[in-house]
């Protein structure tokens, strides 16, 4: 982990190996001797011996870090209740009596979402991360800093950072346990709210222990919320170093280093650090693809069942499209993922199989209600952990588009909500189990994952792009992928509504050379014996001039499916239920079922050149600027046949 900062404690090991046993009553606190600690017996046998190389990264993480305890985690409910338990006596959760088994957490203002700025790839190769050796414009693409520089970014950040604080190990699986698709990963945080959290986001624990030997690879996570408790220092409620934020990682030695932030994709270290970032970085090396994307089954009415993958960004509508009740007769949508795909090509039956590496949902709450989305409102009234909503007086949640407006509400900061500003934080989420989830798919965790027939691209598109369209083909829908745009939202730290580059809804989380990406992409399409699932567009956010939305979304969403479906079946890009426009193929008005909604399709699917135009203008301008010559010639290609076909419109 640490190459030059020197452990502050002595440099022999800590740990003695035959301590870092695991009893089933692993609540109990491991303290080392050598801090000068009591060390709490084991109640009960041993159950699990760690190995060596985990007890050593455990052991240097706690002589840099300098914890006051180490609590090896072993998933357990009653623990889970005796960490509840304690944010709540240290006022970090408050119960939320109204449900079952959840409660509320409000972190400090500074510390509410993703900080993309301050997310970085380290590789001993700028160009592994960086394409061509450009400079990128700031926020265009992945950040990569040197080793040396994140080396004394380091030193300069873990060095007693734990100090007064509890070091909890979380050994982790992102995918089932023991499945050949899953990876380890062994989390070391200071944070309590982390490890609740990850119990609910993935599989922790003793389960993830057992199986482990001397030679099961892992991901080394390291976490601190930065805030060490000295004498004299205050305590804050909730503890971060907002100055000083930096999560990075190191995808050649499969490590990932996260300091200062203790909330969500930042700190909950499975999730988009080794999900996404070292899980795109594994999967191109792997021939594998790690996406920012949701899974569902959608059945028709008459029985057939196929599996669709879809990426749009943060905050765009994964988890509502996820879970979704649709608002046609006979169809059925069921859950897989909500956020995270891991895809590849089945040998047996040439299809892209794909499994949700994560264990639970971690949603956004705001816009969440009974109308928009019935599963997840069936899923978070009990065992979920809420941060920054707002409170009511009766013991529960609210949140702007909940329904109606409760009397007696405390905003997000723990104030009486004035009726004007935000009540919930707009990156306020719910953090429950999959279980909970009352349509999750038989096969959600089939470790050979489900066979997608279909994957849709998407974003939050307020003008010109329709509703959807269709790829000619797979290097058109991987140019589609690669120019995705979206408005920025509050999943990260962007101010304002600006149009952002989002390729794949990946930017901020691709873990290498986004040129390679591209190509890594092309490269399925050059493949022998696969079925290439089709590729699509879908915009639910077109706006008319009046700034209201022209679909309805949401239930009404599985009428683009249903087309979806149908164009599964078909071939040509001409049928009675499509025809080709300059972008892609997009469906006749009589293929689309219309049926009970009244939009105006006209303005739906309208397709304007002087938008065209400019649309791909700066889309060549992002690409020239960012990814220069490691733009594979395919992709460049594509922009030139859409150029070529805009012009015609
Ligand atoms: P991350 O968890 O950040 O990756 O977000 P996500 O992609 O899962 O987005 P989510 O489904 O949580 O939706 C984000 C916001 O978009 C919520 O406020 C939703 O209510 C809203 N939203 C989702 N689907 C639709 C839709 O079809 N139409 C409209 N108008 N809004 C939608
Ligand atoms: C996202 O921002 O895409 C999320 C939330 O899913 S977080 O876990 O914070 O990354
Ligand atoms: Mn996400």
């Amino acid at each position: 982990m640490f190459r030059r900062v020197k452990p502050v404690t002595r440099a022999q090991s800590l740990i003695n190996p035959k301590m870092f046993t695991v009893s089933s009553y692993a609540q109990a606190h491991y303290l080392s001797t050598l801090h000068g600690l009591s060390v709490e017996p084991l109640r009960e046998p041993p159950l699990v011996t760690v190995p060596k190389k985990i007890t050593q990264f455990i052991d240097e993480a706690s002589r840099v870090c300098t914890p006051s305890n180490i609590h090896i985690c072993d998933g357990s409910e009653t623990e889970y209740n005796n960490l509840i338990n304690l944010m709540v006596q240290q006022n970090m959760a408050a119960p939320l009596p109204k449900y079952q088994n959840c409660y509320l957490t409000r972190t400090d203002p500074r510390d509410v979402a993703r900080v993309e700025s301050r997310t970085i790839i380290s590789t001993s190769n700028k160009h592994d991360v960086v394409p061509n050796g450009f400079n990128p414009h700031k926020g265009a693409l992945p950040n990569w800093m040197s080793p040396e520089e994140l080396e004394k970014q380091l030193g300069d950040r873990f060095p007693r950072c734990m100090e007064g604080r509890t070091m909890y190990v979380i050994p982790f699986s992102m995918g089932p346990v023991g499945s050949p698709l899953s990876k380890i990963g062994i989390q070391c945080t200071d944070s309590p709210y982390v490890a609740v959290s990850m119990r609910i986001m993935t599989r922790m624990g003793l389960d993830v222990l057992k199986i482990l030997n001397e030679d099961t690879p892992f991901v080394k996570c390291l976490h601190s919320v930065g805030a060490p408790i000295t004498p004299g220092s205050t305590r804050p409620v909730w503890p971060c170093n907002p100055e000083n934020t930096l999560i990075s990682h190191r995808p050649e030695s499969n490590e990932i280093l996260s300091y200062g932030s203790g909330y969500g994709g930042n700190s909950l270290l499975g999730k988009k650090c080794l999900a996404l970032r070292l899980g795109s970085y594994m999967a191109h090396k792997e021939d594998w693809l790690a996406e920012h994307m949701l899974i569902l089954g959608i059945t028709n009415p008459q029985g057939v069942k196929k599996y669709v993958a879809a990426a749009f960004p943060s905050a765009c509508g994964k988890t509502n499209l996820a879970m979704m009740t649709p608002n046609l007769p006979g169809w059925k949508i069921e859950c897989v993922g909500d956020d995270i795909a891991w895809m590849r090509f089945n040998p047996n039956t040439g299809m892209l199989h794909a499994i949700n590496p994560e264990n639970g949902f971690f949603g956004v709450a705001p816009g969440t209600s009974k109308k928009t989305n019935p599963n997840a409102m069936a899923s978070i009234f009990q065992d979920t952990i809420f941060t920054n909503v707002a409170s009511t007086n009766d013991g529960g949640v609210y949140w702007e588009g909940m329904g109606e407006k409760p009397e007696g509400v405390v905003d997000w900061h723990g104030n009486d909500w004035d009726g004007k500003s935000n009540a919930a934080h707009p990156n306020s989420r719910f953090c429950t189990p999959a279980r909970n989830c009352p349509i999750m798919d038989a096969s959600w965790e089939d470790p050979e994952g489900v066979p997608i027939s279909a994957i849709l691209f998407g974003g939050r598109r307020p003008e010109g792009v329709p509703l959807v369209y269709e790829a000619y083909d797979w290097d058109h829908g991987v140019y589609i992928g690669a120019s995705m745009r979206s408005e920025a939202t509050a999943a990260a730290e962007h101010q304002g509504k600006v149009i952002m580059h989002d390729p794949f809804a990946m930017r901020p989380f691709v873990g290498y050379n986004m040129g390679q990406y591209f190509d890594h992409w092309l490269s399925f399409g050059r493949k022998k014996h696969v079925q290439l699932p089709k590729i699509f567009h879908v915009n639910w956010f077109r706006k008319d001039s009046n700034g209201s939305f022209l679909w309805p979304g949401f239930g009404d969403n599985i009428r683009v499916l249903e087309w979806i479906m149908k164009r599964m079946e078909e071939s040509s890009p001409e049928s009675e239920i499509a025809k080709k426009s300059p972008i892609g193929v997009i469906p006749t008005e009589s293929g689309f079922n219309l049926d009970n909604v009244s939009v105006d399709w006209n303005e739906l699917f309208r397709l304007d050149k002087s938008f065209w135009a400019k649309e791909s203008s700066d889309i060549q301008k992002y690409f020239n600027d960012n990814l220069g010559h490691d733009l594979p010639p395919q992709i460049r290609n594509q922009l030139n046949l859409i150029q070529e076909r805009i012009q015609k419109l």
